[in-house]
């Protein structure tokens, strides 16, 4: 940790402030080169905090940056975790207001609904084990920076650009799935924009969710049961606009369906 106190709450305020007004800024780093992922980490939890004195509630977490070709896209070499909030959650089959976001992008992930708690350092197993059900989400993200040019250390500042977030499909059990090769179809407008499969997620979604965990416990944290947890992207993030049609198909688990708006 290379920063005060006063350095973390300043950089939480610039940050809360890109989010709610949908203005781009420089990466933090511009202006605090020797912060550390720990400062990153440091300045989302006082982001976290000052949402929920604002009366929102923290209702789960996510994984970012979990596949090879994503960090390769997006110049970073680890994953990351945010935080998700009840203000951030859309309902299927809804239209999503697209006018308080700087350049929105859409990505199917694995959502897991925790039954039991988690907490330090845990297997796939385990995660399994402590997993309720799992359900094909979308993720809207909106990184703050301009041109969507980051560091590590800025994106998981900027809450690892959580924007929106949407549950839809057939929930399934953990057991009755196989999690690795569960296909994704998206598209856009009726024209396939992006597939892959799930095992691009750190090779099976559950380790994702293990190193939020584990990520979490280095925070002093714990992922309590009822968390939602999205595991990361199974498909390249794809620009969304007002006007736009996405449908999410994923194998043997349904669709997740949703409108965008101004
Ligand atoms: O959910 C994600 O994987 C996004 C993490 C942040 C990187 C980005 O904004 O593309
Ligand atoms: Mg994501």
């Amino acid at each position: 940790m290379t920063l005060d106190n006063t350095a973390i709450q300043r950089l939480a305020e610039r940050v809360e402030t890109a989010q709610t007004y949908a203005t781009p800024i420089r990466k933090l780093t511009d202006d605090y080169p020797g912060m550390t992922v720990a400062d990153a980490y440091r300045v989302q939890t006082a982001l976290r905090r000052s949402y929920e004195a604002r009366g929102q509630r923290v209702v789960g977490w996510k994984a970012g940056l979990t596949s090879r070709p994503k960090m390769l896209q997006m110049g970073v070499d680890k994953p990351g975790i945010g935080f998700l909030t009840d203000a951030m959650a859309r309902p299927e089959n809804s239209v999503i207001s697209l006018g308080d976001m700087i350049h929105p992008r859409a990505e199917c992930e694995i959502a897991f609904v925790m039954g039991a708690e988690l907490s330090g350092q845990v297997s796939r197993d385990q995660v399994l084990a402590a997993t309720d059900y799992i359900q094909p989400s979308v993720e809207i993200i909106d990184s703050r920076f301009t041109g969507f040019k980051f560091d590590l250390e800025s994106v998981l500042a900027d809450n690892s650009s959580s924007a929106r977030f949407i549950a839809g499909g057939r929930p399934r059990r953990p057991g009755s799935i196989d999690l690795r090769t569960i296909g994704t179809v998206m598209e856009l407008n009726g024209e396939i924009v992006a597939l892959g499969a799930s095992a691009e997620v750190l090779g099976h979604p559950a380790d994702a969710v293990a190193m939020l965990v584990g990520v979490l416990h280095e925070m002093g944290e714990v992922l309590p049961a009822g968390s939602f947890v999205m595991s990361g992207a199974i498909t390249a993030a794809v620009p969304v606009k007002s006007g736009d049609s996405l449908i999410a198909r994923f194998l043997d688990m349904g669709s997740v369906s949703v409108r965008f708006g101004d």
